[in-house]
């Protein structure tokens, strides 16, 4: 009861506020400058305040707008659906709009600069933009974010017409398919994801549940530094785009800030603190259920700085940010899960280096303290683990942060290591060059759970089973809730053990009850959890888990 109080007071101090429908337009880059917003659907002409002004367009709710060059609705116009920080075709040029109510989440964004920057055009799954041309955007698209279940379909020439690109990830910059500036037309369809990334959706969702300092996550390092995202002399850290990234199922960011422009760049142009927000805000709006971890790194300390990051934060991301407004830079509870903070509407979290979360108030109360060790990609954790580990009975994060940018101090974990670092309590791994291809098995070997690919649920097989193979290895399985294995049970210090009596699947949680005091019917949620209990028993063995079908989903805890 205790426990559950400290959540609730930690939970409901952060700001109350909800999404109402609405749409905001600004007059310079990056939501700055004047600002004018309204809820009212429908045709609108500018007002003269903001007429010829705008060059960035924040969305609210599901809505979603169509700009216009002319009054009227008259001219030159686009579709946004997307909170956009930087308007250059209209730029400056807007005069009247359109705001609709979106219906399904499954649309795409072309944008005129690669990394979402520019002027987008968005279309719904089932529908298309015959021709470019009507916001003079022809020629001109060079990235492309897919939203929900939707892919795309680019054509070299208008009305869907010539050589053309099938798109079924985002792509944060059209020159990885030598369709840079090429597209005239577009047409947007569902896709199915692939079997990789349902497995990883799945393991990800199960995940949820675990204490967020025993999670297991895929991450990467420098997030940011990307060549979408600007021109870079040296290879950087990373090849794809933030979103790229999330899609793949990495939860798990660093970001690196000075003051209100991000550290990793090479260009000049102030690549902007607010844009990787906005960026991940797009994500997040549109994918309810996934919840963002930011380690954050915040040099050259400032406090005017610090305070334009919190605003920027705050706005950017309103109620979805878990933050303590209280007690600034403390501790999360250790026994909180993700899961709760998605029941409470939270969907990203921020992280400092332990206690360093500088001396503004407002930023101090959207950083959390408590990053743990981070250890080294040198060691052979299937050998062993480090002394250091595992650090999370001290409910912090373990971390590997790497670092390849194809310079002399390259270091990198083997792929090899990934499973055995997870399994001695890493909760993720700041990965460098990233693929979200898994062209080099990185994010296969972070499956802990449906090692064989995810089952679908069929008639007779709507439960799971956990199976110890000879490989030392468990995974998942589908089973029929008459079969009899002994159950997992987990006792109030999270120890996971099995049953000695086999039982059906409906007599699980009765027998962990019977035979450990306090005890309930589980399933391994994280990969070292897992692993602590199958070293205990015999390859072969199986075991009912917590774990089953609603529909076509897979759900842990189903009571
Ligand atoms: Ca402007
Ligand atoms: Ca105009
Ligand atoms: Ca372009
Ligand atoms: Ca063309």
């Amino acid at each position: 009861m205790k426990k559950t109080i400290l959540i609730a007071s930690v939970l409901l101090s952060g700001i109350a506020w909800a999404e109402d429908a609405k749409v905001c337009f600004y007059e310079d880059e990056n939501f700055l400058g004047q600002k004018w917003c309204t809820q009212q659907l429908g045709q609108q002409n500018m007002p003269s305040s903001m007429n010829d002004k705008v060059t960035a367009i924040r969305l609210y709710g599901n809505t979603y707008v169509k700009v216009y060059e002319h009054g009227n609705q008259g001219g030159k116009s686009t579709t946004v659906m997307q909170d956009t920080f930087l308007f250059k075709r209209l730029n400056d040029n807007i005069s009247s709009f359109d705001l609709l109510g979106r219906t399904t989440d499954d649309f795409a964004c072309l944008y005129q600069d690669s990394g979402y920057a520019g002027t987008p055009m968005c279309a719904i799954a089932g529908e298309g933009i015959a021709d470019m041309g009507i916001a003079d955007l022809t020629n001109e698209m060079s990235s492309v974010f897919l939203s929900g279940n939707a892919g795309a379909t680019l054509y070299r020439y208008p009305n869907f017409n010539n050589s053309s690109v099938t798109l079924i990830r985002s792509s944060g910059n059209l020159k990885d398919h030598s369709f840079n500036d090429e597209a005239d037309s577009f047409r947007v369809h569902t896709r199915q994801p692939s079997t990789l990334q349902e497995q990883m959706a799945a393991q990800n969702e199960l995940v949820t549940y675990s204490p967020i300092y025993k999670a297991t996550w895929m991450g990467t390092h420098n997030s940011y530094n990307s060549g979408d995202y600007y021109w870079a002399s040296a290879k950087p850290n990373q090849s794809t785009s933030i979103i790229e990234q999330l899609e793949s199922g990495v939860r798990a960011i660093e970001i690196d800030v000075v003051g209100r422009t991000l550290k990793h760049k090479v260009d000049t142009s102030g690549t902007s603190f607010v844009r990787v927000m906005s960026e991940i805000k797009n994500w997040l709006r549109v994918n309810p259920g996934q919840f963002i971890y930011v380690k954050f790194e915040h040099s050259s300390k400032n406090e005017g700085y610090e305070q334009d990051v919190a605003r920027e934060i705050i706005e950017t991301f309103g109620n979805m940010v878990f933050r303590d407004a209280v007690n600034g830079c403390n501790y999360a509870p250790e026994s909180l899960t993700t899961k709760q903070l998605l029941d409470d509407g939270k969907q990203i979290m921020f992280f400092a280096f332990n206690g360093d979360c500088g001396n503004n108030t407002d930023y101090r109360s959207v950083i959390w303290n408590r990053m743990g060790p981070e250890t080294s990609d040198d060691h052979d954790y299937a050998a062993g683990c480090p002394s250091s580990l595992p650090a999370w009975e001290l409910g912090r994060f373990s971390t590997i942060v790497e670092d390849k940018r194809g310079w002399v101090w390259d270091h990198y974990l083997p792929v090899s290591q990934v499973r055995p670092a997870l399994e001695c309590g890493i909760n993720f791994i700041g990965r460098d060059q990233f693929l979200p291809d898994d062209a080099d098995g990185y994010i296969a070997n972070h499956i802990f759970s449906w090692r064989n690919g995810l089952e679908t649920p069929r008639v007779g097989r709507q439960h799971v089973k956990l199976s110890v193979g000879s490989d030392g290895y468990a995974h998942f399985a589908t089973a029929s809730q008459s079969e009899q294995y002994p159950a997992l049970c987990m006792n109030r210090e999270g120890q996971i053990q099995a049953t000695s009596q086999a039982v059906s699947y409906d007599q699980a949680q009765a027998t962990c009850s019977n035979e450990f005091a306090d005890s309930r019917f589980t399933v391994p949620t994280n990969a070292r959890a897992l692993s602590l209990f199958v070293k205990s028993v015999n390859e072969g063995a199986q075991f009912w888990m917590n774990y089953r079908a609603i529909g076509d989903r897979w759900v842990p805890f189903a009571e």
